[in-house]
């Protein structure tokens, strides 16, 4: 409120409202107040957690103005939007990067300061939403904050799954995996919103029957029906006025249910019906990087996206755009195949519930979705068996089979007589048991097929899509993955940003080839001084972290050598104990070898059912505890694994490395976003020519990259020419060393058993390739080693590595998606005192 200016000479007064208000005052007054009259506590007896939900309070109330003045100015618009579908949303904890958007860290540090309280400490009390696996989740995350940040009106839509990711612990050097409650203190950034909920219809069986105009129309008769409630939490922008919204689905039974159950007296069957619905977004699927095939897997699928659909005509129709306008009111980006089942799904409404003809209803499907494609690898490529797909979806599959008629036709007209083809491009794979390949059909169902590196776009084109490129090549396109400067810059380390803003402005945050300029720094011996300094401080932080955690000592002058990422063969972690082992047979072979000090990191989560993944993190537990204890090494060596790698501990340990491993076979990884995580940050990367290691190494420059071992191309010819892993063990005495002390039992108390399943993995067909690449890896290490101990050459490099990283920004990725085929325009978003109320 502003008091009117009555004359000249009165001065303006501001009061500010205590829900909007910026001022160190204010926010000091909006905590107190939201701390009696939402936790209901008084300072003295509140814990913790309700100091955290005070702060979260005062915090979501300055975003409402602008979440409400968003979905205002988008209603009245109708502005076209992106609708971004997928099964994960890996958020992380909100509260900090929502300060750091709304511009007000500094404010709010200070009114805790003054209270007594300790901002860090409050946001290390948030439960992070852990609603994903790994880089595909944390992708959608980036996205939405670059969509928010560039202005563009979007939704995310997904899943409310009540469990997460799970919790990692490590008992006696394993895995153990502890449910994910992260709602259980309450979720202060979401909203419910009830009324905007739908019903989802699942299995049963289809019928023709005639309709009041005695036309012939399928009837699907459905024997479940779900209600999915939207839960809202807003997505603000970085130093906008835009809040877009993630909406998440939270599956519940309709009421109908009950009160059949009640009429009929069967009270168990109606409270067992509630729990059969509630199942469905009960839990996140622990995969990465693999399909499951699993009944309860494909009806989250439907869920979220029927909800998702039917939620989109509901906001048409309230704009009063036409039905027939749906791609010019939405594009929807499929992320991955998870969400492919839209296709159909919008096939169905159209055609069944809104009589459309088909012809009609497919022009507006075809125009409207845009599919990414996030893996090359075969076990990752979802595939629904018919039998399991008719039942949960009878009328998917009945529309899926008249999409592949008539596409098999078009295939048919472009290659005549081309058999083999219309059976390698069929949307049903029938080689054997018949299955619905979901990435054939989210490839005839899009404008728009993207890879998600450059590499990556041309393996899809070359290799598991060539058939669909030859067909639509108009389609493919790449969209190189990126990542948020605000969250893993500015508020995983504020060191790095400090030191930046000192010499270049703080232009980078939102154009971060602004980090250009650092070049000309360079040069100067100060500068150099000052970024060796802000490391080692950061490398303090991690240390202390270690010691508390772990109560391992590591030497924060020795280099820091990590790998985080989801544990999976493809990504070599092994290959990375296969050098840590060369490094300690060195030095047991000549404890007085000059070697130089590394302290190995690891973190990440193996997918519960992944018997070798899970047996690497054993490996590399195994080995720490011989190295870090083994008086010969004199701490030169250290290998710690860091349990529960999740958003919050990442932003915690990127800002550390010196090195980043990023060691997966060519050709396996289809992007990679870790490694720009940490490159941006100041870690050298040693990697393959994998994803988009390819073109970090392009903009960095080779001599500050170090790459080995064989190129995609070497690796399919190896394949093809027969690979003979144990010939790289017989010829390299140091591999069949490092190898003989794994069988042998050396770092598993005698026990040769332990570690015979990963062993005859290597020895046996090594998929991967590890003992092919391990020479070239062993010598570049050997290299890195040389490099670190020339600190200022090292030193250079890092600073010309986050120099040259200003494309991988996701706000770069973003604006590529929007220019080349979303076509989707910024809306300013002005900040009005009152939102408008209107009857
Ligand atoms: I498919 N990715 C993932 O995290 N989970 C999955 O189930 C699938 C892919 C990842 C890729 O492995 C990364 O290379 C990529 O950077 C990321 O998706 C984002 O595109």
């Amino acid at each position: 409120q502003t008091l009117p200016n009555s004359s000249e000479t009165v001065t303006e007064v501001r009061v500010e409202d205590d829900r909007t208000g910026l001022s160190v005052e204010t926010l000091k007054r909006a905590f107190a107040d939201n701390l009696f009259y939402i936790q209901g506590k008084f300072p003295q007896i509140a814990s913790k957690n309700d100091f955290y939900m005070a702060l979260a309070y005062t915090v979501r109330d300055r975003l409402l103005r602008r979440w409400l003045n968003t979905a205002e100015t988008y209603s009245r618009n109708a502005s076209r939007t992106v609708a971004y579908l997928s099964a994960e949303f890996l958020m992380g904890p909100q509260l900090g990067n929502n300060l750091i958007n709304l511009g007000i860290y500094d404010q709010v540090n200070q009114a805790m300061q003054e209270l007594g309280l300790d901002l860090r400490e409050l946001l290390e009390e948030e439960e992070e939403p852990g609603l994903g696996n790994g880089g595909l989740g944390r992708l959608a995350a980036c996205y939405l904050d670059s969509l928010a940040t560039l202005e563009i009106p979007s939704l995310g839509y997904g899943i409310r799954y009540e469990f997460g990711i799970f919790d990692q612990d490590i008992k006696d050097g394993w895995q153990v995996e502890i449910t994910d409650k992260w709602l259980s203190a309450g979720n202060p950034w979401e909203l419910p919103r009830p009324e905007w909920s739908v019903e989802v219809k699942l299995g049963g069986h289809t019928e023709k029957r005639a309709d009041e105009h005695g036309n012939f129309k399928i009837y699907w008769v459905p024997n479940q029906v779900v209600k999915g409630i939207p839960y809202d939490t807003p997505i603000l922008g970085y130093k906008t006025n835009t809040a877009n919204t993630l909406r998440l689905w939270k599956a519940e039974a309709v009421e109908s249910f009950d009160f059949y159950a009640f009429d009929s007296g069967d009270y168990l069957g109606a409270v067992h019906q509630k729990t059969v619905s509630e199942n469905i977004s009960k839990v996140l699927y622990p995969n990465d990087n693999s399909a499951q095939g699993k009944e309860l897997r494909l009806a989250q699928q439907i869920f979220f996206v029927s909800c998702s659909l039917k939620d989109m005509m509901r906001i048409m129709e309230q704009q009063k755009v036409p039905l027939e306008q749906f791609p010019e009111k939405f594009v929807i980006q499929l992320n991955d195949t998870h969400p492919s089942v839209a296709i159909p799904e919008l096939m169905r409404l159209l055609v069944d519930e809104y009589d459309m003809p088909w012809e009609k209803a497919w022009g507006i499907t075809k125009q409207s979705f845009a599919y990414t494609n996030h893996t090359l690898l075969p076990e990752a490529l979802e595939r629904w068996p018919i039998g399991l797909f008719g039942k949960m979806l009878p009328r998917h599959l009945e529309i899926i089979y008249e999409i592949n008629k008539r596409f098999l036709d078009e295939v048919r007209m472009k290659f005549p007589d081309d058999t083999d083809r219309l059976r390698r491009m069929s949307l049903i794979d029938e080689s054997g048991e018949r299955y619905v390949r979901m990435a054939f059909l989210a490839c005839v169902g899009s404008y728009s097929i993207n890879g998600v590196a450059a590499l990556h776009t041309e393996l899809l084109k070359k290799d598991v899509l060539h058939d669909f490129y030859e067909m639509y090549p108009e389609k493919f396109n790449n969209k190189t993955n990126g990542v948020t400067p605000r969250r893993f810059m500015v508020l995983s380390n504020p060191r790095l940003c400090r030191l930046l803003n000192s010499k270049i402005g703080d232009e980078w945050i939102k154009n971060l080839y602004e980090l250009k300029k650092l070049e000309a720094f360079v040069e100067d011996p100060e500068f150099r001084r000052q970024w060796r300094e802000m490391k080692l401080e950061i490398k303090q932080d991690v240390a202390d972290y270690i010691k508390k955690t772990t109560d391992i000592d590591v030497n924060v002058n020795s280099m820091f050598d990590i790998q985080a990422k989801r544990f999976h063969e493809y990504k070599r972690q092994h290959l990375n104990v296969l050098h840590i082992i060369t490094l300690y047979n060195r030095i047991k072979a000549n404890p007085d070898i000059d070697i130089t000090p590394r302290t190995f990191l690891f973190g990440g989560k193996a997918a519960p059912g992944y018997y070798i993944a899970k047996l690497i993190i054993k490996l590399i537990n195994s080995v720490g505890d011989i190295v870090n204890r083994d008086p010969d090494v004199r701490d030169r060596l250290k290998v710690v694994f860091l349990k529960d790698f999740n958003v919050k501990f990442a932003q915690r340990i990127y800002p550390s490395a010196d090195l980043s491993e990023q060691i997966s076979t060519a050709g396996k990884e289809a992007s990679g976003t870790g490694n720009m995580k940490f490159a941006l940050n100041g870690a050298i990367t040693i990697g393959t020519l994998d994803g988009a290691n390819v073109e970090i190494r392009e903009e960095v420059g080779a001599e500050n990259f170090f790459l080995f071992g064989l190129t995609t191309e070497e690796v399919y010819a190896l394949k093809k020419e027969g690979y003979q892993p144990w010939e790289y063990y017989q010829k390299d005495p140091e591999l069949k060393l490092a190898i003989d002390r794994i069988a042998s039992g050396f770092f598993s108390h005698g026990d040769p058993k332990l570690f015979k399943p990963l062993v005859d993995h290597l020895l046996g067909n090594d998929q991967y390739m590890l003992l092919a690449d391990y020479r070239s890896y062993i010598d570049t290490q050997d290299r890195v080693s040389e490099a670190y101990r020339d600190i200022d050459r090292w030193v250079r490099m890092s600073i010309l590595n986050v120099a040259r990283m200003g494309k991988f920004s996701s706000d770069r990725s973003i604006r590529d998606y929007c220019e080349d085929f979303w076509k989707v325009q910024p809306v300013n978003i002005e900040l009005k005192e009152y939102v408008q109320a209107t009857a």
